[in-house]
């Protein structure tokens, strides 16, 4: 497979304004007619050169007369010789049972579906499947009207009918010019709930939501989700929605978590369906945010899309940004920022740092499906947070608006955005745009001076990108430094230089640049990075005791909690070291006490609280070695772990005891409650207080929601408590008809650390409600023991890395998408020892010379080998 490069993008030679589509569904012999309306765009005798995939070609005519002087070669229909306007009617025929990736029309379970961005069109019929070829769509579909009830499609149902032999039909048209990737057809027998939302502008907007038969009454939070997105928008970014229908459809087999297809979204049933029983509060909370997701790329995506592929995060970056901003304002927004961030530190800069190392708007990709990353969506919603803070709000929605009024209705790139938002608020960010084009986590190294004779204080700072696999030279970012001073007490020292106030957010533009405050009459403590200004690794020589003051007095919930976060990393880095020396492990008694003092502190937010006293994760940690000691690294995590538990255990016992046991309710409130109660059992667990193993059996039997029934499961597992057993069969009896649910126990199996977890694993493989060829079920297992389990994973014998690469043998053939996915933990190998090198190469090199190897792994494959 070859590469594209962004640099050579060209404009299309030929447009398609409309098209007119007509499916005769059918298992393994659908037929799609396809009716375009062809205009060539300048002059010139180049051909026409559509994509296809997996097609049968039936029939090409061009205005009403049938050719067969076209060549069809290499995924492409070339036809020659085309008037400049033209009708151009193309007959496929397509095997939607059999197409098991995913992608274009498929089976899933009992109904038809689509999944077309971003390549997937061409798997449905021969077309100019790029971003920048916008047409009206119009949708006639034609199925077995028992079977197949419902036929959805984009825009408004014009027209519907009935035929003599059992099928009936429905005929769609979306007004709003779409690229291909935007198309969707379902067709099902569904389970709807109905609703309806009233625009500002006096807009009647039918809502409907499509589930499995008997799963209605699980889908109540999907749509009071999607009603608060919609006046959310409105009430931020005076968006209002456009159409006269907003339809999801929750299907079982789906790659992605969700598609914001025009009108007509189709979910991964994971972000529809939850009730108390069976949903936790972190999928509650999922549900509201991937609703809100997709429900903002109407604007952000399809109004005004991507002008090509590289452009992806001019979509992803800025509806993640908004979704985030949704859920903040809906919310708390110092948990939201904590774990936005922790995605950074667990999954991008783990990427920064790895073979697919990428800009947010890469310059070269084989598979486009292998840049739906956190780099691309995560990194680049930090890009949009980094503008916003330079910005402020007012020119931030004015950049909005800017952008909207020159665009709306066009395919644009990221430089597009950029400008609109300069333009409008009048601020400079020509350097600034250096951030889409530079790949790799900036390290800002911040060195302080206090003058005791000038009441000064000096903060010096110092960026440097290191080098990463895609891109070896790296030019000076625009970062954007948020902090704060406080002096010995913990109070906010005013920022002033020569009497003038300063701003809390310092412009770091050079490589290296000094900010002189002036009043400051004691050394004071920097909280550095607030809000996570920048996504950037920092150095700064904290001790202990400014940590621990940090953790009690910054003034912002987030720098609090990275605060704990830095305490934890200075003693995981320096035990390590000390396993290398052969030495003891050791924490100063400053530790346990900042840990306890926290658990103690009873005006912290319990939110908060809970957050601050969740351990890292281990990929996050992986994060501050060059080389990962991966045994070193679990021993003193577990080291660490064990010491804060035995610390806090007696105050958790205390906080769970009184814990108030109230009816379940999905309020902030209550949320940030059950997450501190579930945070405390566990250490609890793990510091294996008296009595522990009943207590955490009697949550399991007692509760009344999934949110403490996994508490009690996860708690049991972390600390393998003698309950966890019988909790697990007890889960699998009530819920095993459901795969949804068993995603949770199989992810359980996944991660646990027991000694014979991949045994199990693989056993579990034969499990009744476990398939490979539904991605939750995979990537519950499976993705969860391969990217989550260090421990089992990275085994010293290899079986962890024979064991994935077993399994991506037989995903590269039925779904590489998902395939592609898995590997990632296998490709970064070059961060470990030798021999785990060495054994994770192997499987690299086995894996690569298998028959038809898919393009999503070979990219992969290719860097992380070079
Ligand atoms: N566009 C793919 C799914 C999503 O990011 O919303
Ligand atoms: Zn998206």
């Amino acid at each position: 497979p070859n590469a594209k490069y962004l640099k050579d993008y060209t404009a299309p030679n030929y447009f398609i304004d409309n098209i007119d589509l007509d499916f005769n569904l059918d298992d393994r012999k659908t037929k799609v007619v396809a009716i375009n309306k062809v205009r060539r765009s300048g002059s010139h005798n180049d051909p026409l050169i559509l994509d296809g995939v997996d097609l049968t070609l039936l029939v090409v005519s061009i205005d009403g007369h049938q050719i067969d002087n076209y060549l069809v070669k290499d995924n492409q229909l070339i036809i020659s010789d085309l008037p400049s306007e033209c009708v151009l009617i193309i007959e496929t025929e397509i095997n939607p049972l059999e197409n098991t990736s995913l992608e274009g029309l498929y089976k899933s379970a009992d109904a038809f579906c689509t999944q077309c961005e971003s390549e997937g069109f061409r798997k449905i019929t021969y077309y100019l499947d790029r971003p920048d070829v916008l047409a009206v769509f119009s949708t006639k579909i034609t199925a077995d009207k028992a079977a197949f009830p419902y036929l959805l499609s984009n825009g408004n149902c014009i027209d519907r009918g009935e035929l003599d032999n059992g099928r009936h039909w429905v005929q769609w048209r979306d007004p709003y010019p779409k690229p291909a990737y935007l198309f969707a057809l379902v067709a099902g027998d569904f389970d709807v709930l109905s609703d309806n939302y009233m625009t500002t502008s006096g807009r009647d907007v039918k809502l409907e939501l499509f589930v499995d038969k008997g799963n209605l009454s699980r889908g109540h939070h999907a749509i009071e989700s999607l009603k608060k997105s919609m006046k959310w928008d409105e009430d931020r970014f005076g968006l209002e929605y456009d159409l006269d229908v907003y339809m999801i459809v929750a299907v079982d087999f789906f790659n992605m978590g969700a598609m914001e297809n025009k009108g007509l979204n189709v979910f991964n049933s994971k972000y529809v369906l939850a009730d108390a029983a069976s949903a936790t509060d972190v999928d509650y909370l999922g549900i509201e945010a991937v609703i809100g997701h997709e429900y903002f790329h109407n604007w952000t995506g399809n109004r005004i899309t991507c002008r090509d592929w590289f452009q992806l995060s001019l979509k992803e970056g800025l509806t993640v940004f908004r979704d985030q901003e949704f859920s903040s304002d809906l919310g708390s927004r110092a948990v939201n920022r904590i774990q936005n961030v922790k995605v950074l530190r667990s999954a991008q800069f783990p990427e920064d740092a790895g073979p697919m190392a990428h800009p947010i708007r890469p310059a070269s990709v084989i598979e486009m499906n292998n840049f739906y990353t956190a780099t691309v969506y995560n990194k680049g919603a930090e890009v949009i947070r980094m503008i916003h803070t330079l910005l402020g709000e007012a020119n931030f929605r004015a950049g909005m608006d800017l952008y909207f009024k020159r665009h709306d209705g066009q395919a644009v790139t990221c430089d597009d955005f950029v400008a609109s938002m300069q333009d409008a608020s009048g601020i400079d960010l020509t350097l600034f745009k250096n951030w889409y084009s530079q790949s790799g986590t900036p390290q800002v190294t911040v060195t302080d001076h206090y003058d005791a004779q000038n009441n000064t204080y000096t903060l010096s700072m110092q960026q440097h990108t290191p080098s990463t696999a895609d891109q070896k030279v790296k030019q000076v970012l625009h970062i954007p430094v948020d902090i704060e001073l406080l002096d010995e007490q913990g109070n906010n020292i005013a920022l002033t230089c020569e009497g003038k106030p300063v701003h809390h957010v310092l412009n770091l533009i050079e490589k290296q640049q000094d900010f002189v405050f002036d009043n400051v009459m004691s050394p004071p403590v920097p909280s550095l990075f607030r809000e996570f200004s920048a996504p950037i690794k920092l150095n700064y020589a904290y001790t202990n005791e400014q940590l621990a003051m940090l953790m009690v007095h910054a003034s912002n919930d987030f720098a609090r909690w990275d605060a704990s976060q830095l305490l934890i990393n200075k003693h995981v880095i320096e035990n390590v070291a000390r396993v290398g020396d052969k030495q003891e492990l050791v924490l100063p008694a400053t530790f346990g006490q900042a840990f306890r003092d926290l658990v103690d502190n009873e005006q912290l937010d319990p939110a908060l609280k809970a957050e601050m006293l969740q351990f890292p994760s281990t990929n996050s940690l992986m994060g501050l070695f060059d080389e990962v000691d991966v045994d070193a690294l679990l021993t003193v995590t577990g080291f660490i772990k064990s010491q804060i538990a035995v610390n806090v255990a007696p105050l958790c016992s205390v906080i769970y005891a009184n814990m108030p046991i109230r009816t379940y309710q999905i309020a902030h409130d209550h949320i940030a409650l059950r997450s501190l109660k579930n945070v405390c059992l566990e250490y609890m667990a793990l510091a294996d207080v008296t009595g522990v193993n009943e207590l955490v059996l009697g949550q399991f039997e007692q509760s009344d929601n999934m949110t403490d029934t996994m508490g009690a499961i996860s708690a049991a597992n972390k600390a393998q408590l003698p309950c966890f057993k019988t909790m697990m069969s007890a889960f699998e009896i009530t819920w095993s008809h459901d795969g949804l649910v068993m995603d949770k126990w199989f992810v359980q199996i996944g991660v646990s650390p027991s000694e014979n977890c991949l045994t199990v694993v693989k056993e579990t493989l034969e499990h009744g409600s476990f398939s490979l060829a539904n991605p939750n079920r995979t990537r519950s297992l499976i993705g969860s023991f391969s990217a989550l389990n260090t421990k089992a994973f990275h085994a010293i014998d290899g079986s962890g890395y024979v064991f994935l690469t077993d399994i991506l043998c037989k995903l590269n053939s039925s779904n590489p998408q998902v395939a592609s996915r898995l590997i990632t933990p296998l490709i970064e190998f070059k961060k470990f020892d030798s021999t785990r090198q060495a054994l994770m190469q192997a499987q690299l090199i086995r894996l690569s010379k298998i028959d038809a190897l898919a393009a999503d792994l070979f990219e992969k494959i290719d860097r992380a080998l070079a």
